[in-house]
């Protein structure tokens, strides 16, 4: 096996689990073919048969190796999250928790610790698209010096159930229907709303699930939650409560729907390539890790149970500290190898991190290694490269499948006096884990706390908290999704469940489906749900109760950061006669923020500008399309702009921006291809630095104003305000 060679000064190599898979990679580069035996290949063309028309014959190893290895290659998907993308990086501590952990990643400022993130949706298979409307895993290996941290968490900070007893039903119900199935990577079918309408303590995830944030515009741009509470516990063996969070560096962002079907279709693969190409083009996605510390005597507090995973914790009550940075800066170098064999588990913790009661963290404690065993093949899934610690793993566990540790010595048992006692445990003082000992006094009951009864009161404070064009959203989804529920019967029953969170929300989504708004008799009447055999319904159902916020800031994404379009994509639409000092100027002010021009034009190859510069497509209006940019830019040039204003796809492309609310910026002299468009149709022939147009539609005579106009609005990220006067058909 050839090892790839690494300057021992550059940063890959600093970064110490990028050394520890060193041993394992494989750069063909310059080498000759091999059998996996090693034999070198003469001939990888034919196989040998006896006659050149003759059979194949049975002796030909190289064929069989070849045929074997090819025909063993795939293997089981994840249960859920099949889909996903992963990428390396540094987290870096600022601020210590010694106060409260005695993680060692967790300890020093500046402290550096490698990881390897994976982003996923849950319930599309392993080629599905990645704009499902679904939730989103951000999942975290940690290789610190005292052994891996898995952070798994998701982009919404609950989840659908509270028992991890719920777990298959919920994953059965989502995917697709069993009989033909149908539909993939979507939950907008029958077995799912049939399943959400019978399980109210699912309504505040659904809130999430149907808002913009199932829908992220990339994976740069969404939060991460660690969803449960986990406990922290110092060297005084000390414990505080703990909520962790991931926060984007770039604000958290969404596309519109209508976009997300459209790039289902031309792009699947739209998140995985934006992370890829970010991380090629140097501008690394960074997330800042928070934390929400409670302390133990603080635990009843709340008007909700800290162990319900249907609840967060409001950034009001308790405030966000942010402790360090994620940056991801490095691609994976085989997506097999590394994103699809990495195997995340949340009971992999290092000392100073625990568990609560949590009932679904719980049950998330067995499943990890149980789906890893079937999935990887065997026991030994922690040898794979991605999945090793980045310190030596010492024990007594011994053999199965593709073992590949050699262990020396006779002695594989504890305690022993032939090996000198070895392995030896460690103390607590030099690291040896030890669980936090919470008193537990309990009968054995399989019973939910009362305390886990209220279902509605944070799904209110979701969607009280939201902006207008994201509570539109919201609406519109519900109608969507319930649009394709068959069965009546379920899209009355999820309409009585949302009556109990908004009679607004309730009575826009029954008229987009043609149904009656629930009345007040209907909401007051016991909810059908599930309910253990000797269970009586009336003891079951939930306890209805205001927020005791009215709203939280931190919920609703038109608070996020608006301050940068780095990372975002720019469309400049150019036809020959082009005006190249627009083009150039507009180019090199978009690059100064970090964001990124691409010139389309009606075909590939050289675009001839006005000024005789020749310019380079970069796409061609046959392979791209409005739904990959953040905003477009019209330069000027009077042949360019007579073509576009009567290309049909040139102004399809205008069109369809301006419907998903995105930024539009002309030079003057362009105008006339915006008047061409369905929108523009009223806009003005002449335009100077004086009279604006309209929101989100830049033109100005003034060049260093046009621009800096056009940066701040796209850093403004979707003008949704526009939808509410739908000018233009999707
Ligand atoms: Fe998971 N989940 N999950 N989950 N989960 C898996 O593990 C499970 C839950 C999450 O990129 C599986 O290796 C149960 C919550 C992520 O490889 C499986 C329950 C949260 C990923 C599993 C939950 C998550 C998984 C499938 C309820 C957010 C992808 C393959 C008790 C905090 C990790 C695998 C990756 C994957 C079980 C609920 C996040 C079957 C039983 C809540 C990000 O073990």
């Amino acid at each position: 096996m050839a090892k790839k060679k690494v300057n021992p000064s550059s940063k890959e190599n600093s970064n110490p689990k990028t050394v520890n898979l060193q041993p394992h990679t494989e750069d063909s580069t310059g080498q000759m073919m091999t059998t996996n035996q090693g034999v070198k290949i003469n001939d990888d063309q034919n196989s040998l048969k006896a006659g050149d028309r003759g059979p194949t014959l049975m002796e030909d190893f190289i064929f069989r190796e070849k045929m074997t290895h090819f025909d063993h290659e795939r293997i089981p998907e994840r249960i859920v999250h099949a889909r996903g993308s992963g990428a390396h990086g540094i987290f870096e501590l600022y601020e210590s928790m010694r106060r409260y952990t005695k993680a060692d990643f967790l300890q020093t400022t500046g402290q550096q610790t490698p990881v390897f993130v994976r982003f996923s949706t849950v319930a599309g298979s392993r080629g599905s698209t990645d704009l499902a409307r679904d939730v989103r895993g951000f999942a975290v290996k940690f290789y610190t010096q005292q052994g891996n941290f898995d952070l798994v968490g998701n982009n919404m900070p609950v989840f659908f159930i509270q028992d991890a007893h719920k777990f298959p039903d919920v994953v059965h119900a989502v995917k697709p229907e069993p009989h033909n199935e149908m539909p993939q990577a979507a939950s907008a079918h029958d077995t799912f709303w049939d399943f959400i309408a019978l399980m109210p303590e699912s309504t505040h995830m659904i809130m999430w699930l149907m808002s913009d944030r199932a829908i992220p515009r990339s994976y740069r741009m969404m939060e991460g939650f660690g969803v449960h509470t986990f406990r922290f516990v110092n060297d005084q063996n000390e414990s505080h409560f703990v909520k962790f969070h991931w926060k984007p560096l770039l604000g958290v962002h969404s596309v519109a729907w209508d976009e997300a079907q459209k790039i289902s279709g031309k792009d699947p693969d739209f998140h995985r390539r934006d992370l890829w190409e970010s991380i090629e083009k140097g501008i690394y996605p960074e997330y800042e890790l928070g934390v929400q510390i409670i302390p133990e005597k603080d635990e009843h507090n709340f008007d909700f149970d800290l162990l319900d995973p249907t609840k967060l914790i409001p950034e009001e009550l308790v405030p966000v500290q942010r402790i360090g940075k994620l940056t991801l800066n490095r691609n994976p170098d085989n997506f097999f190898a590394e994103t699809e064999q990495v195997a995340f588990h949340i009971g992999h913790v290092v000392p100073g991190i625990d568990f609560t009661n949590d009932p679904l963290l719980q049950g998330r404690l067995f499943s990890y290694t149980d789906t890893q065993l079937i999935r990887l093949g065997g026991p030994n899934f922690h040898e794979i490269p991605i999945n090793r610690p980045i310190v030596p793993i010492h024990n007594n566990q011994r053999d199965g499948f593709m073992r590949q540790q050699i262990n020396k010595g006779r002695v594989s048992y504890n305690p022993n006096s032939l090996g000198g006692g070895c392995p030896f445990q460690a103390k607590m003082t030099e690291g040896g884990f030890t669980s936090f000992s919470e008193k537990i006094d309990a009968h054995k009951v399989r019973q939910r706390s009362s305390s886990f009864f209220d279902h509605f009161s944070q799904a209110k404070l979701f969607y009280n908290s939201q902006s207008n064009p994201e509570k539109a959203h919201m609406i519109d989804a519900f109608s969507f999704e319930l649009g394709k529920v068959e069965t009546v019967a379920i899209r009355q029953r999820m309409l009585r469940i949302l009556a109990k969170v908004d009679k607004g929300l309730a009575a826009k989504v029954a008229w987009n489906l043609g149904l009656h708004v629930p009345s007040d008799k209907d909401i007051a009447e016991p909810l059908n749900q599930s309910i253990p055999a000797d269970g009586k319904p009336e003891d079951f159902q939930p306890v209805i109760k205001e927020p005791s916020l009215k709203a939280s800031a931190a919920l609703s994404m038109a608070n996020t950061l608006k301050d940068s379009i780095k990372g975002r994509k720019i469309a400049i639409l150019v036809a020959d006669g082009v005006d190249n000092a627009s083009v150039e100027s507009m180019l090199s002010a978009l690059s100064n923020e970090g964001a990124v021009g691409e010139l389309i034009a009606p075909r590939f190859g050289l675009v001839e500008s006005s000024g005789d510069a020749q310019l380079v497509a970069d796409k061609s209006l046959l392979t791209t399309a409005s739904v990959f940019y953040d905003a477009v830019f019209v330069p000027g040039g009077a042949n360019s702009v007579a073509f576009l204003e009567a290309d049909a796809d040139a102004v399809h492309f205008l069109d369809e921006a301006y419907r998903h609310c995105k930024v539009i910026a002309a030079d003057p002299d362009a105008m006339q291809v915006l008047r061409a468009t369905r929108f523009g149709r009223k806009f003005p022939e002449v335009v100077t630095a004086d009279t604006p147009v309209e929101a989100g539609i830049i033109v100005n005579s003034n060049r260093p104003q046009l621009e800096q106009e056009f940066i701040t609005a796209v850093s403004q990220h979707r003008v949704w305000e526009r939808e509410d006067e739908r000018k233009v058909p999707a």
